[in-house]
This record gives structure tokens, C-alpha cells and sequence, in this order.
């Protein structure tokens, strides 16, 4: 019988289809990726979830505005989110959007068995909403409040600076308190259940001690929404419709559960920062009332801000990775954000980082390593890469061990999704091979015929060390791999990153006549005339 693989299932937040996806969620998306295509090369079975969020209020009012049905904006912009996700050579296994058919059902059940075992109830609801976080906030926790002349709030502006509404009406409410105690309980018996560990004294802190509020979880002044099937008044309020998504994809209350028995519960739920809250407390909640196991992580990223902050179509400063894509190359866009982005932490976008980083470290460090080893290859060995015989000087020891480093290093950091550091670890390696050329100095070797042994060892060295660092980028470069490795005329069909070893150089391949340059240099002047 085949041997059953582990199984390996990451999410991204589903996405509101409310405008054109920006460098932001593509960082969490590109994330993901790498995550879901490292666990493939360790030969797990993976399932990596994407999709859209589509219900709503925004929505409906920007289908309003535009004319058109909400159903007709929510399949344009689905279409053109998964096309993007295309463009980029995004891995997803599949794509859920909130408004499929298999979703809404599942989503209905799911309400009506909270409904039955007495974790929802029906009360009044009042309180301050924003329509653009999608949110409600109570008087106390609004950042600014407008009064009238008697002194009565009569409106105010939510943390993130939207405005807000009041909201009174009839509405359904989960009983979140009654679960505080097994939370913090679960919280304390899975120390690793939120990353970085910090963010869960965090949700402890601030809305777990001071006590859990029941949620609203359904409302009656908008219509684009799944309506609860006992009561068609109302409408199920995103996050019980949101959340679910990473179960119903996989068929939880279908006929068919087969994914969901597989795949369930998931290893990875990437969120960004601003709802973690949702994942680490309202989720959990809801999925030990529906007596399933909870995710094994949620992992709360930070934002990608530009220098005058958060991105914002109002302040005009808003990054778009198609933009960047067709001008720089997918690679470029991917690097930059899995290595100028500190896990967990905020990372600020600058587009003189962006191009720093693409030709110091693309171009030069890594472009330049490959364009002089073939070159010499071809120079030296007539393009035949001699036979590996490692440990014949102290340089060749040195440039081995720091292989063998960079290998653990950079699966421990990409099992933890530390990609800045994995690929830190990739770049000590590149540096230390270039430096190696210098030292071994083979335009001397070649002079010398007794040093021919010595100089073919060198060129060997060179492409082992190239192959090990094609191997370790597949998970985090779509293209430049496969280019290192055809210029190396190299396979790089059984590379599994767990066997991987720098002295499992194939022998005999033939690099190219002629290396191109895998980064082309960008030249800087005229970047900021563009
Ligand atoms: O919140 N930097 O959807 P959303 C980094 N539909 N990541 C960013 C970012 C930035 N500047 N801006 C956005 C929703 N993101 C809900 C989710 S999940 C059950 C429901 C990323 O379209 C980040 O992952 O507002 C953040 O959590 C997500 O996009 C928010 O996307």
C-alpha cells in the first residue's frame, strides 16, 4: 500500500472584493504561496485556500453606486482577483468564494445548529457601525466622537478612521462569554497556537480580562447577504460567513466530507494583524461549539506600510503588484516582499528598497555568481562540470560547511514562515561563493596546469553550491530557479528539498554556451523618471 503523505493545509484571509487587490494582500498571498510550494518540495500533501469575501454592505452599496447588480460586481471582481493570483503563479489549490452555492448552504446549517444548541439567541442590537471595516464598535472604543449641542454622541470615527453609524436593531448574538474560560484555558495548554507569541498576551490583555462581549452575528439593514433560513429577516453578518469558508471549502456540512476529514483541522491560518482577533477568539469559539478541533496556528503578519503609512486609496499611495509585475518581473515582486517584510512586524515599501534589492541582491550577489561560473565553466572545462571532490582546501571545506548551515537554517526558518531569514541564510551562501572565486583566484589555477585538479574541484564547487541555492529559492522564485538549473544544465525534476545535499552534484552537465543575465540591472536614474 502507498505510504499516506502528511498533509498540509494553508489559508489566506478571503479577500472583499471592494476595489483592486494591492501589494498588501499580495504579501500575505505570496506568503502562503511559498509556505504551500515549500511543504510540496518536503512531499506533503498540501492544500493552500484562497478567495473572496463578498457579502456585505460595502458591497452592496458599491454595486449600487455602480449600477449593476451586487451578484454581477462580485463575479467581475472574483474573476479578476483570480487572474491576478494567476499572473503571479499563485499555487492555490482552490479558490471559495462566499457567494458559491455548496458555501451559502453550509453556512445556513452551520447557523441553525448554533441556533439549536442555544449559542445563539435573539436580542436588540445598538451600537456604532463602520461599513468600511465592516465592524461594530462600542461609544468607548471609538477613536473620535462628534456631540450635539447637548452634549449627545451623535457620531464619530472608528480606530481606523472611518466613520461610523448608529445601528439599532433586532439581531442575533452569539454567546462568546460562556466559552472565555475554555479559551484561555486552550490558550495556555497551546502556547504555539498564535505567532508570533507575542499577539496572544495581546488578545488576552485587551478582550479576553476585561470580559467577552456577545457577538452580532446577523443584521436586518442590508439585504446581500445569507439569509438565516428560520428567520429571512435576517441576514448572517460576515464573520459567521467569512470564517466558515476555510471548512466549507473543504465540504463540512455537505454530503461529501472526504476533504474535510482529510485536510481538517489546518496548519496554517495567515492572517494580517487587524483580525487576528477574529481568528484567535470568535473562531476557536465557534469551532469547539460545532465540537471540532481548532487549527493547529494562526498566524498574525504585519502591514506593509508606505513611508506617509498604511496604504490608502485617499492619500493616493497605493501599490499595485501588476504594476510592478509587468515592469520588474513576478520574481522581483516575490523576493522583495518575502525578504523585506520582518515576520510578524510592520515592513515599510519604498520603491528605492524595492530597487536596491533587486540589483544588489538579484542582479549582483546572485546574477553575477551564476554569469561567472558558467562563464568559467565554459572557459576552463570546455562546459562540462567536472566530478565534485569535496575537502580538497580549506576554502572548499569552508564553502561546504556553510551549505550544510544555510540547509538547516533555512528549513527551520521556513517551517516557522520566517522567509526573511531563510532567505538571509540563502544570501550568506551566495556571498560566501562569490567570495570563494576570490579566493581561490581560478584565472591563476588556469594558468597553472598542475593546479588543474585544484581548478576543476573549484568549478564543481561553484555549481553545487548554484544548485543548492536554485533548490532552496524554488519554494520563494518562480522562475529564476528553473533558469539556474537549465543554465547549469542541470534537472530540476527530483530536487526535494529534504534529501538535499550539496555533494549530490550530479556529474556531467553541460552548462549553456551562453549564460543571460537571469536579473537584468534596473537602472536607477531613469526608474525615477518613470
Ligand atoms: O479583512 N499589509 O478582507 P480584506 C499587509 N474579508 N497585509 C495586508 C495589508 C497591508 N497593508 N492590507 C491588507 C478582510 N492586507 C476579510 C477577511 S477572513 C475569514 C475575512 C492583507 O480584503 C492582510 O492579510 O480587508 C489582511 O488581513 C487582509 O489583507 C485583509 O483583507
Amino acid at each position: 500500500m502507498a505510504e499516506e503523505k502528511n498533509t498540509f493545509y494553508i489559508t489566506t484571509p478571503i479577500y472583499y472584493p471592494s476595489g483592486k487587490l494591492h501589494i498588501g494582500n499580495t504579501y500575505t498571498t505570496v506568503l502562503a504561496d511559498a509556505a504551500a510550494r515549500y511543504h510540496r518540495l518536503l512531499n506533503e500533501d498540501v492544500y493552500f485556500l484562497t478567495g473572496t469575501d463578498e457579502h456585505g454592505l460595502k458591497i452592496e452599496q458599491k454595486a449600487e453606486k455602480l449600477n449593476v447588480s451586487p451578484k454581477e460586481y462580485v463575479d467581475q471582481m472574483a474573476a479578476d482577483i483570480k487572474q491576478l493570483w494567476a499572473d503571479l503563479e499563485i499555487s492555490n489549490d482552490g479558490f471559495i468564494r462566499t457567494t458559491d452555492d455548496y458555501h451559502e448552504k453550509a453556512v445556513q446549517k452551520i447557523f441553525q445548529k448554533f441556533l439549536d444548541q442555544g449559542d445563539i439567541y435573539k436580542g436588540q442590537y445598538e451600537g456604532w457601525y463602520s461599513v468600511d471595516d465592516e465592524e461594530y464598535f462600542t461609544e468607548s472604543q471609538l477613536a473620535e466622537v462628534y456631540r450635539d449641542d447637548d452634549g449627545v454622541v451623535i457620531g464619530g470615527k472608528a480606530p481606523s478612521g472611518h466613520e461610523v453609524e448608529l445601528v439599532q436593531e433586532e439581531s442575533y448574538f452569539f454567546n462568546m462569554s460562556k466559552y472565555a474560560d475554555w479559551l484561555l484555558n486552550y490558550y495556555k495548554t497551546h502556547p504555539n497556537f498564535i505567532q508570533p507569541a507575542s499577539r496572544m498576551n495581546e488578545m488576552i490583555k485587551n478582550f479576553i480580562e476585561p470580559g467577552l462581549e456577545d457577538l452580532a452575528v446577523t443584521r436586518t439593514a442590508f439585504n446581500w447577504g445569507v439569509p438565516v433560513a428560520s428567520d429571512p429577516d435576517h441576514v448572517i453578518y460576515v464573520w459567521i460567513d467569512a470564517l466558515s469558508n476555510y471548512i466549507t471549502k473543504l465540504g463540512y456540512m455537505s454530503e461529501d466530507t472526504t476533504m474535510f476529514d482529510k485536510y481538517w483541522p489546518a496548519n496554517v491560518h495567515l492572517v494580517g494583524k487587524e483580525i487576528v482577533r477574529f481568528h484567535t477568539i470568535y473562531w476557536p469559539i465557534m469551532l469547539h461549539a460545532l465540537g471540532l478541533e481548532l487549527p493547529e496556528t494562526i498566524v498574525g503578519h504585519g502591514w506593509l506600510t508606505m513611508r506617509d503609512g498604511k496604504m490608502s486609496k485617499s492619500k493616493g499611495n497605493v501599490v499595485y503588484p501588476d504594476t510592478l509585475a509587468n515592469r520588474y518581473g513576478i520574481d522581483a515582486v516575490r523576493y522583495y516582499l518575502l525578504r523585506a517584510m520582518p515576520f510578524g512586524n510592520d515592513g515599510i515599501f519604498t520603491p528605492e528598497d524595492f530597487v536596491s534589492k533587486l540589483n544588489y541582491d538579484l542582479a549582483n550577489d546572485l546574477g553575477n555568481l551564476l554569469n561567472r561560473t558558467v562563464a568559467m565553466i565554459n572557459k576552463y572545462e570546455g562546459g562540462v562540470i567536472p566530478e565534485l571532490k569535496t575537502g580538497l582546501t580549506d576554502f572548499d571545506r569552508e564553502l561546504v560547511q556553510t551549505a550544510q548551515d544555510t540547509i538547516a537554517t533555512y528549513n527551520a526558518n521556513m517551517q516557522s514562515m520566517h522567509t526573511a531569514d531563510a532567505l538571509a541564510s540563502i544570501w550568506q551562501l551566495i556571498s560566501r561563493a562569490n567570495k570563494y572565486i576570490d579566493e581561490t583566484t581560478p584565472w591563476t589555477l588556469a594558468k597553472d596546469d598542475s593546479k588543474a585538479d585544484v581548478l576543476a574541484s573549484v568549478m564543481a564547487h561553484l555549481a553545487a553550491a548554484l544548485r543548492v541555492v536554485a533548490t532552496l529559492l524554488q519554494p520563494i522564485l518562480t522562475q529564476a530557479p528553473h533558469k539556474i538549473f537549465e543554465q547549469l544544465g542541470l534537472s530540476d525534476s527530483n530536487v526535494q528539498i529534504a534529501d538535499l545535499q550539496f555533494e549530490d552534484l550530479p556529474t556531467g552537465g553541460k552548462v549553456v554556451a551562453k549564460g543571460q543575465p537571469i536579473f537584468p540591472r534596473v537602472d536607477v536614474d531613469a526608474e525615477v523618471a518613470y
